[in-house]
């Protein structure tokens, strides 16, 4: 068993960092495998798999029933209404307009989503990928109101989280599961296909307390335009999965995506889970950096999830 443990802690010894936030941008090579163990049960058939693998995210459309969904659209409306001028710190609120923008940690702070986190098909999903047992890193509804939704620019998952919150090693996977439509016209997720395969270091010293600003509008810890062109002409352009609710996009922890404002006068609500493997639970924050607080990177009791 000895080699067994050793041979996996070198399947993801993981490079001594990934270094960023630095004076310079980089563009460096992916360490961990993509899906570590493809004989992994779980729901996706292996051309799923591949599909993943190859492009760092997987669009499934119609996951979930119209009356899963609408459940869920209806507990998203009320999660709304509970924080909207609470001034609660997991309510995060538009620039200009002051709507909410996202609510974080809905999976510990609200039953409906709290299942959601272990629906068989996200979970079993989530373990597929990843190659084990795994626990939510993070939650957090986006709602993109219509009109007033500002973007997300390009950025990686994974080096926020690296970074700010000590994540070591490429082993997570979000999930988006759309409440409400998600067309062309109302800032939709976009994703470059195979970037993940790539670790862009950014230039940017990070400011302390920085999620106060970069859960608004981020401004370090995203790519510089030089490696946007690199990923976006490596791969396959840009991606945008559009469906209605509950279509869902699994998207790797390092595949570079974002979204435009949502200038329709049609919300673009989704609801995030992210789910870290159990093994790759959060370190030091980098350089220095101070944790960010529990409801954006959870740190305690972090136990692996079993279905409802
Ligand atoms: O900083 C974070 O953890 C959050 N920021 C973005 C733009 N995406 C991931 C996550 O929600
Ligand atoms: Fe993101």
């Amino acid at each position: 068993m000895v080699a067994a443990s050793l041979e996996t802690a070198m399947m993801f010894k993981v490079s001594e960092s990934y270094p960023s936030r630095g004076n310079e941008a980089a563009i460096l090579s992916r360490v961990e495998p993509v899906v570590p163990n493809p004989t992994y049960p779980g729901p996706l058939s292996p051309r799923q798999l591949d599909q993943f693998e190859q492009d760092g995210f997987l669009f499934l459309p119609d996951l979930f029933a119209a009356d899963e969904v609408q459940a869920l659209y209806e507990e998203m409306q009320r999660v709304r209404d509970d924080f909207a001028g609470a001034n609660r710190p997991e309510a995060i609120t538009e620039r200009g307009s002051g709507a909410v923008r996202s609510v974080f940690n809905v999976h510990r702070s609200n039953a409906v989503f709290s299942a959601l986190a272990r629906h068989p098909c996200l979970l079993g999903i989530a373990q597929q990928i990843v190659g084990g047992e795994v626990y939510i890193h993070q939650s957090r509804i986006n709602y993109k109101p219509g009109l007033v939704g500002r973007e997300f620019f390009w950025h990686s998952d994974f080096e926020t989280w690296h970074v700010e919150d000590g994540m070591p090693a490429m082993r997570a996977v979000s999930c988006a599961i759309a409440l409400t439509e998600n067309t062309p016209h109302n800032g939709p997720l976009m994703l470059i296909p195979g970037s993940h395969r790539y670790f862009i270091a950014c230039a940017g010293h990070t400011p302390s307390d920085h999620y106060q600003q970069s859960l608004k509008k981020q401004e370090y810890g995203v790519p510089d335009a030089a490696s946007l062109e690199f990923l976006t002409r490596a791969g396959a352009g840009i991606a945008m999965p559009t469906g209605g609710p509950g279509s869902v996009v699994f998207f790797d922890c390092n595949t570079m995506h974002g979204s435009n404002s949502n200038i329709s006068p049609l919300p673009r609500s989704n609801v995030f889970m992210v789910y870290n493997h159990i093994d790759n639970a959060l370190g030091s924050p980098k350089y220095g950096l101070a944790p960010r607080p529990e409801y954006i990177a959870a740190r305690e009791q972090c136990v692996a999830l079993t279905v409802v």
